[in-house]
């Protein structure tokens, strides 16, 4: 298997990190690559109980022998990353190599204060991003006037770039937000503090992946937030600025449909999400309290608490019909020991109508409300077990019920946050 993608198949945090480190500990996994988003992202990754988070490296960064690649669909904000390399090894970890892609656009300082600043003028239209500038350095790339990283390597370029990039930026701040005016040579001095670290990192990453698969090397993509965040795919504008669905992993990364041989999606045996947007079975009771708690469910980027619901099928065959999935992997089985009955969301009511396909329209979708199925619990704690033959049956039952009705085959089962805590299905 030589070109695999791992994306999340709800609204993040489903456990891409674990899955992804569990790919690696059962094949040698030569590359990790990220090709969306930026230090938005918060991957946790538990080794013999130390616990790891990965924000913009991939996680593969923790596994020595494997290349982590930075591809050109990222947004990368050298002083996140510098951050997070000197985090891990101040804390001894042997790390892998690390490329990034000359072709990855910039996040500067300034992206991150735009990206506060439009927050609090959008009131309580709010998004509820992560603050990180992902946003506006996506609109800036998108506008033609991103800073890439080969910019930085050209002192003259990358003041013309900055300079252009401010233009409108330093109306919308001074004229609408009321704020003072970003100077370029403070931009331009910021960036050109990373160049000399930076240097030696920077690659062509597109040739060196593609030449990494002509030699039958196993390269492994890591995705970022999730389907239901996707700009397009998701539940738009409650959405990240990039694509974490399968096809971005393509136009992120340079490597072609062609070449993907597996698509797994991480999903959790329930749900949850951050930030703000439609999310037809959350729940606001005990059950939701009780779902945050035990699945210890706060953000890893930035402390926030994650909404909690319940396991919702629509979602899940959507996620399998726009990624094209292969396989799910099912995390957290072991949270939904505490409970007797299990509900599972089948389909949505629809202003009357039972509907079991997404909706076409974000209206329809602010409007469903679940029609749940309801499954007997196995009131035990199962993040001992190691094989499917030792889930207790109506733990069996459940993921059986899951995998038909997301109608995608479930590969694993996450009963822990532990590299070793997995239940491999098929
Ligand atoms: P942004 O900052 O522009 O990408 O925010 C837009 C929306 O995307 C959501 N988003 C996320 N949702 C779940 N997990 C994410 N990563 C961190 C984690 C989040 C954290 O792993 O825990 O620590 O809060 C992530 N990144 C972006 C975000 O909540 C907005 O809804
Ligand atoms: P990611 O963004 O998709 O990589 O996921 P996060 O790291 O943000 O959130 C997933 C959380 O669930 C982390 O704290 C993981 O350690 C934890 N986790 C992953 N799989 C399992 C599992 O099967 N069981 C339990 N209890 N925790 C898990
Ligand atoms: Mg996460």
């Amino acid at each position: 298997m030589p070109a695999i993608v791992v994306l999340g198949a709800q609204w993040g945090d489903e456990g891409k990190g674990k899955a992804t480190d569990q790919l690696a500990t059962n094949q040698p996994i030569d590359y990790v690559v990220r090709t969306s988003g930026g230090h938005n992202a918060g991957h946790t990754i538990v080794v013999n109980g130390e616990k790891y988070a990965t924000h913009l490296l991939p996680s593969g960064i923790l596994t020595p022998g494997a290349t982590s690649v930075i591809a050109n669909g990222v947004v990368v904000s050298p002083e996140a990353l510098f951050r997070e390399l000197d985090g891990l090894l101040e804390r001894g970890v042997e790390l892998g190599g690390l490329v990034v892609s000359a072709n990855a656009h910039v996040i500067a300082s300034y992206h991150a204060t735009i990206d506060k600043v439009t927050e609090r003028f959008l009131g309580k239209n709010q998004i509820g991003t992560t603050g990180r500038g992902i946003g506006p350095a996506y609109g800036d790339k998108v506008n033609r006037v991103g800073v890439r990283i080969a910019d930085l390597f050209d002192e003259k370029i990358l003041h013309a770039k900055v300079e252009s990039a401010l233009d409108v930026r330093n109306h919308l701040l001074t004229k609408v937000y009321n704020r003072r005016a970003v100077q370029v040579d403070a931009v331009v001095e910021e960036l050109l503090s990373y160049v000399e670290r930076l240097r030696p990192m920077v690659a062509d990453t597109s040739l060196l992946l593609n030449r990494a698969l002509d030699e039958g090397k196993t390269v492994l993509f890591e995705g970022a937030q999730a389907t239901m965040l996707d700009v397009d795919h998701g539940t738009y504008p409650f959405v990240t600025s990039s694509n974490p669905v399968a096809g971005g992993v393509c136009v992120g990364s340079g490597v072609g449909p062609t070449r993907i041989d597996r698509v797994i999606g991480v999903i959790k045996a329930y749900t949850t999400r951050v930030g703000a947007g439609p999310f037809p079975t959350e729940l606001f009771d005990d059950d939701g309290i009780r779902l945050q708690q035990l699945g210890g469910e706060i953000g890893v980027s930035t402390g926030r608490t994650r909404r909690c619901g319940w396991y919702d099928t629509v979602v899940a065959r959507y996620a399998g019909r726009v990624n094209g999935l292969t396989d799910l992997f099912l995390t957290k089985l072991d949270i939904l020991g505490a409970w007797d009955r299990i509900p599972v969301c089948v389909a949505y009511e629809i202003d009357g109508q039972k509907v079991d396909e997404m909706p076409m329209t974000q209206t329809e979708f602010h409007h469903a409300k679940p029609v749940y199925e309801f499954f007997e619990g196995w009131r035990t704690d199962i993040s001992g077990c190691r094989t499917f033959a030792e889930l207790p049956p109506n733990a069996q039952t459940y993921v059986k019920a899951l995998e038909e009705l997301s109608k995608t085959r479930i590969w694993g089962v996450g009963v822990g946050p532990g590299r070793e805590q997995t239940v491999v299905v098929h």
